[in-house]
């Protein structure tokens, strides 16, 4: 493909604009690129596109610089509802996500996994037993690096594996994958979608190219994907509970081609990361990883940062860090992983998503639930006449709370279904506060 001269537009100056202007300017592209902040802090990274000429727009985007272009490559957090994209796409421009522009140069085959919950554990799980199978593969997307950033240069890997988010999918046009998973799909940034079958469309567009020379991988005991199943033309392999999957499990053995998985003994929790498992096995299984080499590395697979991620134990009551939950469903997940008594900490930023789908698991084991951030008011509204209830106004006072309360065998899970940046900058520094908090206990 040939972009000598074509006038791309770049709509966000992260980490994902950063390496398509990058690699844009270095395939004799014109490029504008165009960022709502007017300070950031990639300063270094801005000199070096003035200085090549770049026009930037900072501080917002304007219709003239979109209407320009030819083609428009949205960064993931910029959603398609601005006015600016809608002005463009009614006038006919192109637009689309880094990774539709980055698979046009990539050969090599590529795994792609999706979902609403567990895609990080499942990429990270995949990665550790494709590399024990001495395997070499890139791993990136939303997980971290961008496939721009080896588009073109990815001949030293047998294997391109991508966690892709509803925001990158929406984006794509012809790409795809040769193995596509999708775990679930529960309501989540609804903020950025227009609306839930947006977000749908958005994460089973991973399946809209494949033919059957590629392949699906699909959870049967999600609903939502159960229904879509007729509409992929890839081979398909189903991972659920009953035998009517191709993968399945009883307990804690995952059964596959007549293999047995124990995961009887291994260090995660919950149905859910079952499920993240059985993913994992159809793809190294497909790739054709050798069994036993797929079972010790599960087993070996350790339960990652901030997703019910064991703190310590304290007055015979058990903490975990659960902070990477930003959504009710994945509380509702991390609830069923245990057995009651529960002290629940939930609470942050709302994002317009539903606190009641985890009701039932508060009624049968949550004996207490403290609240903090900009939701609790909402929270409290379902739950006050549940469960005893406390709204605190900080991470300190609701593990205070937390703790006047203990008693033997509690397990306190901070679990926050909703975002943390009305107190904090990321989950990841939500979690890293907990876990300090705790550890000073
Ligand atoms: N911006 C605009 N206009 C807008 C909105 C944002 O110009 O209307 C600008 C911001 O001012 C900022 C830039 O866009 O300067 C940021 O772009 P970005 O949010 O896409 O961030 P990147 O640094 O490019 O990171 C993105 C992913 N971010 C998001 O999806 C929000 C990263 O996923 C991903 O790791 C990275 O690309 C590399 O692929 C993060 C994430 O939070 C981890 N993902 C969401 C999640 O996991 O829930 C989907």
């Amino acid at each position: 493909m040939n972009l000598k001269d074509k006038k791309y537009l770049v709509v966000g100056l992260g980490k994902t604009g950063i390496s398509t202007a990058r690699f844009l300017l270095s395939k004799g592209a014109k490029v504008v690129i165009s960022d709502s902040r007017a300070e950031f802090g990639y300063k270094q990274e801005l000199e070096e596109f003035k200085n090549t000429g770049v026009m930037i727009e900072l501080g917002g985007h304007t219709d003239k610089v979109f209407l320009w272009a030819d083609t428009i490559v949205l960064s993931p957090g910029v959603p398609y509802t601005i006015p600016q994209v809608q002005h463009a796409l009614k006038s006919g421009i192109e637009v689309i996500s880094e990774i539709e522009l980055a698979s046009k140069f990539i050969d090599k085959p590529i795994i792609a996994v999706t979902g609403s919950n567990g895609k990080t554990t499942t990429t990270t799980m995949i990665y550790n037993i494709l590399k024990s199978s001495g395997l070499k593969v890139f791993l990136g997307g939303n997980i971290g690096t961008p496939l721009i950033d080896i588009a073109g240069s990815e001949q030293q890997f047998d294997y391109i594996l991508l966690e892709l988010s509803s925001f990158q999918l929406q984006g794509i046009k012809d790409f795809k994958p040769y193995i596509a998973v999708c775990l679930n799909i529960y309501p989540n940034h609804l903020d950025h979608h227009k609306d839930f079958s947006e977000y749908i469309n958005s994460k089973t567009k991973i399946f809209s190219n494949q033919t059957t020379q590629q392949i699906a991988v699909v959870n049967k005991d999600d609903s939502i994907l159960r229904d879509r199943l007729e509409q992929i033309k890839a081979k398909i392999i189903t991972f659920g509970h009953d035998a009517g999957a191709d993968v399945h499990y009883q307990g804690f053995v995952v059964s596959y081609e007549g293999n047995d998985y124990d995961l009887s003994k291994w260090k995660l929790i919950g149905k859910h990361n079952i499920e993240n498992a059985m993913a994992s096995i159809i793809v190294s299984r497909l790739v054709g990883c050798d069994t036993q080499v797929i079972k010790n590395s599960i087993l070996e697979f350790n339960s990652l940062p901030h997703r019910i991620e064991y703190v310590r134990e304290y007055k015979n009551a058990r903490f975990f860090n659960d902070s990477k939950s930003t959504t009710p469903h994945s509380t509702l997940k991390a609830l069923e992983a245990f057995d009651p008594p529960v002290i629940l900490i939930a609470g942050g930023r709302d994002k317009g998503l539903d606190y009641s789908v985890f009701k039932e698991q508060v009624a049968n084991k949550v004996k207490q639930l403290i609240l903090m951030g900009e939701a609790s008011s909402k929270i409290k509204d379902i739950y006050e006449n549940e469960v005893a209830l406390q709204v605190v106004s900080s991470l300190d006072s609701a593990v205070q709370q937390a703790v006047s309360s203990l008693e033997k065998g509690d397990t306190i899970l901070f679990s926050p279904a909703c975002s943390s940046f009305d107190m904090f900058n990321s989950y990841e520094e939500r979690g890293r506060k907990f876990k300090e908090i705790v550890q000073c206990l």
